[in-house]
Formats: structure tokens, sequence, C-alpha cells
């Protein structure tokens, strides 16, 4: 396994209940056994960002080949876990978004100066599990938050570390139903893509044709 992210297994995950109160906190590498996920009932804390350009195109990543969990898929923007403690808040949804601002300079180099926490909106939270198909090793089981953010200057800020990311692309709202027809898509990211983002992003879109003034960030 890749050494770097060998190390990242040791991040402390928050475990949590089907409605999302903390009940304590396990490593990363414990969260996602699917034997220990199975045998502990685990249920940790996470989150999917989705970032937009102005004119409303979806960021999406493919996970790279170095990533133990679901390598060299397609998925939305950035995804991964607030951590315990400093982003366990009495504010679940200030904590994810602590998160996000973290791990989109980790994965992707968007210095936090462009991701106002103001600027995070949190747009629902989905329960899901899914196995790793290629050794069944390893699993995702949570509470999963998702946020959209709209970043004006997207274009110039992009810079993936290339451990966890291989590639980007920006999807438009019209191509969306023809990319989901793809077998290499993260199972989250399907789940939410089918089944929730087509009525969101139709709203993101109406915000940003009547939003006044260029550049104003979407709250
Ligand atoms: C975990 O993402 C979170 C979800 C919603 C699947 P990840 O495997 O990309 O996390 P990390 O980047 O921390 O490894
Ligand atoms: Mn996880």
């Amino acid at each position: 396994m890749d050494p770097t992210q060998v190390a990242l297994l040791e991040e402390e995950c928050i475990l949590v209940d089907r409605d999302d109160r903390e009940t304590g906190h396990a490593s990363k590498r414990v969260c996602h056994q699917l034997a220990r996920i199975t045998a502990d009932h685990l249920l940790h804390r996470a989150f999917s960002a989705f970032v937009f350009t102005l004119n409303g195109e979806l960021l999406l990543q493919r996970r790279s080949s170095c990533k133990i969990t679901f390598p060299g898929l397609w998925a939305n923007t950035c995804c991964s876990h607030p951590l315990y403690p400093n982003e366990a808040t009495a504010d679940n949804n200030l904590g994810v978004k602590q998160a996000a601002v973290r791990k989109l300079g980790h994965e992707l180099g968007i210095p936090a100066s462009a991701l106002p926490i103001r600027g995070f909106s949190h747009v629902g939270r989905i329960h899901y599990f899914s196995v790793c198909s290629h050794d069944r090793v390893w699993a995702e089981h949570e509470i999963d938050h998702i946020l959209f953010f709209v970043l004006p200057t997207l274009s110039e800020n992009v810079h993936p570390n290339l451990n966890e990311v291989s590639e980007t692309m920006l999807l438009k709202r019209m191509d969306l139903s023809e990319f989901l027809k793809r077998s290499d898509l993260s199972p989250w990211f399907r789940l939410i893509a089918e089944r929730l983002l087509p009525a969101w992003w139709d709203d993101l879109l109406l915000q940003l044709s009547s939003a006044t003034g260029a550049g104003e960030q979407f709250i």
C-alpha cells in the first residue's frame, strides 16, 4: 500500500449514531475495515464537497491509484472526514465545513483564502454503506454531509496533489446523465448524483443566473 496513504489511516474519525450524534472516535483504519464495521456496527461522519464554477459547472476528481479505498474512480470535487477532536464541533455543520477547507487544500491545492466558511451551503446529509469491490477488505459506512461551494476563481486555483487525485474535469449540467453511464464512478457519487444532485444543481443554476453582479458568492 502507498506509504503516504497508510500514514493517513492513523487519522481519527468521529463515530456517530444514525442521527449523526457523536458516540466516540476511532482511527480511519478501523472505521474503514469491513470486518470492524460489521462486528462493531461502526458508523462515522464524512463530507462530500461539490465545487462549482461561476457559470455552474461542477469540478470532478478522479481518485488516485494510490488511494486505499475506491482507487481510480471518479467522484465529486472532494470527500473526506472531519477529524477528532478539532473538527468535532458542537455545530456539526461547522466541523464538516472546516474539514472541507482543509481537504480542498490538501487534495486540490485550493487555498483556504478562496474558501470562506460562509460560502459553503450545507445542502443535505445521507447515510450509506458501500464495500470496495476490488478487495472486499475496505468499506465505507458513513453519515455524509453534502456541501456546495461556488468558486469564481476555480480555474486558476486547482493544483491536484497526485497522491490523492489523478485527474480533474469540469462537468456541465446537461452532460450529467451521459456521465452517469460510466462504470468507473464512486458509489457515493453515483448515489448522490442519481437521486439528489439534479434538483440541487438546477436550483443552483437558477440562483447563479439571477445573482446580481459578477463574482458574487453563492451563500
Ligand atoms: C471519504 O472520502 C468520504 C466519503 C464521503 C466517501 P475519501 O476516501 O476521499 O477520504 P480521504 O481523502 O480522507 O482518504
Ligand atoms: Mn469514510
